[in-house]
């Protein structure tokens, strides 16, 4: 197939078989659930890495379960990235920052008091309904040049436009960065933070793709992808959350830009690790995942033990049906997000519980299917007097703590 940032030919790297969309989760058992192939490709002319068969992002985000969750970790990773940008005066104090793929709005809510303006644009309507509920303003569209332009004529042109975890999310990525690029002013700057592919192979997070996810993207196929739209890199932070995560800084391209050495530091790094090679032991690592974790769970099971799976996550639904794993082993998955309570993981069935249900009858084990929030999560289930109860980390590499 075609490399969807540069054109050219892509090789396969991963086909983890056949997946429901990983936020559909079901009202009932008896629902049907509709799955499509998972394969990863490789473009080796620009370093893309994408996802072969793309859903339409109208149908994955129209009414969207995934609410970001209120955590230690992630507030600690706002407040630093918020005094990285102030650092490098990416924004100020007077700062208009549209922030797209704003979900419930709660980093916008974070950089309010130190900016001017704050906006977000999201495609879900039930998200942008509780967004504006807690005071951030929310246009509810995708981001494309038609928006932006109404945006323009509205709200005026934004300083900043911030894209965390979502430009990955649309099969042309393209649509995005020439949004900002018309949008922005020739000193404004786009900030764009994803999962960074790096990570995702190096750690074998495999369960990282689901059709959510049509891009892995590196400073490589970033800057390509950039360089399309008359902008680049001027720096990049790297962050833990998510399994580890980039942060991108672009702006239109201009003679006099200062590059921090970073970007080339981390570009060279890139080139080094995310060879052929390392494709190839992801790939072989990510089967062997896949028996350890089955033998494990199986003779659990067989043992008399239980097991709860903690994170109805949508790379939770990747890992339980890329190993097989359903409710006929795992009974119950633990999530705190309410609208994802009493609903059903798309093809293994397992029902979705409070964290008060299960933590008042706790099980042998927590299969952490939410591992990005393994210390928080241990944390919590300990702070209830539980002792006992033991957690199963499926990556890097199978391990019961
Ligand atoms: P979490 C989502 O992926 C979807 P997911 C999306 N595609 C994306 O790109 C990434 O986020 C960034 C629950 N939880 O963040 C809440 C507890 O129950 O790993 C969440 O449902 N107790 C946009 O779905 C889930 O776990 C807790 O203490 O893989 C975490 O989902 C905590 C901290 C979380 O993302
Ligand atoms: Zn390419």
């Amino acid at each position: 197939m075609t490399c969807r940032i540069c054109g050219r030919q892509t090789e396969t790297v991963l086909d983890l078989g056949e997946s429901p969309p990983a936020n559909s989760l079901l009202a009932s058992p008896a629902d049907l659930s509709r799955s499509f192939p998972l394969v990863l490709e490789y473009c080796s002319t620009c370093g893309n890495l994408q996802l072969r068969d793309c859903l339409d992002a109208g149908d994955l985000y129209k009414n969207y379960l995934y609410v970001t969750p209120d955590s230690r970790q992630l507030h600690a990773h706002y407040e630093r990235l918020c005094s990285w940008l102030l650092a490098g005066r990416y924004i100020d104090s007077q700062s208009f920052v549209l922030e797209v793929g704003s979900n419930i709005g709660l980093f916008l809510r974070f950089l309010q008091p130190q900016v001017r303006k704050v906006l977000g644009i999201d495609p879900a309507m039930n998200i942008c309904q509780m967004a504006a509920d807690a005071g951030i303003d929310t246009v509810c569209d995708f981001f494309n040049p038609q928006s932006a332009e109404l945006i323009r004529n509205t709200h005026g042109a934004p300083n900043v436009v911030v894209a965390r975890h979502c430009l990955a999310h649309n099969r042309d990525p393209h649509v995005l960065v020439e949004a900002a690029a018309g949008l922005l002013a020739r000193d404004a700057h786009l900030v764009i933070e994803n999962a960074y592919a790096l990570n995702t192979v190096q750690q074998n997070e495999f369960d990282q793709i689901y059709h959510e996810h049509m891009f892995y993207f590196g400073i490589r196929s970033m800057s390509a992808l950039l360089d399309r739209h008359g902008m680049h890199l001027v720096n990049v932070l790297l962050s833990p959350v998510h399994g580890g995560s980039i942060v991108f800084v672009a702006k239109l391209r201009n003679a006099a830009d200062n590059v921090a050495r970073a970007v080339a530091e981390h570009a060279e790094r890139e080139d080094a690790l995310l060879t052929s090679a390392a494709f190839r032991q992801f790939r072989a690592n990510t089967e062997s995942i896949r028996s350890s974790l089955r033998d494990l769970v199986f003779d659990l099971v067989a043992r008399g033990k239980t097991i709860y799976t903690y994170g109805a996550t949508a790379k939770g639904n990747t890992l339980l049906n890329y190993v097989g794993i359903t409710r006929e082993q795992i009974p119950f998955c633990v999530d705190s997000t309410p609208g994802k309570q009493g609903r059903y993981l798309p093809q293994s069935l397992i029902r979705v519980i409070s964290e008060e249900e299960a933590l008042a009858s706790p099980p042998d084990y927590f299969l952490l299917t939410a591992w990005n929030y393994r210390e928080e999560i241990i944390a919590k289930v300990r702070r209830t007097g539980n002792d006992t109860s033991r957690f199963i980390v499926p990556v890097p590499s199978v391990q019961v703590v």
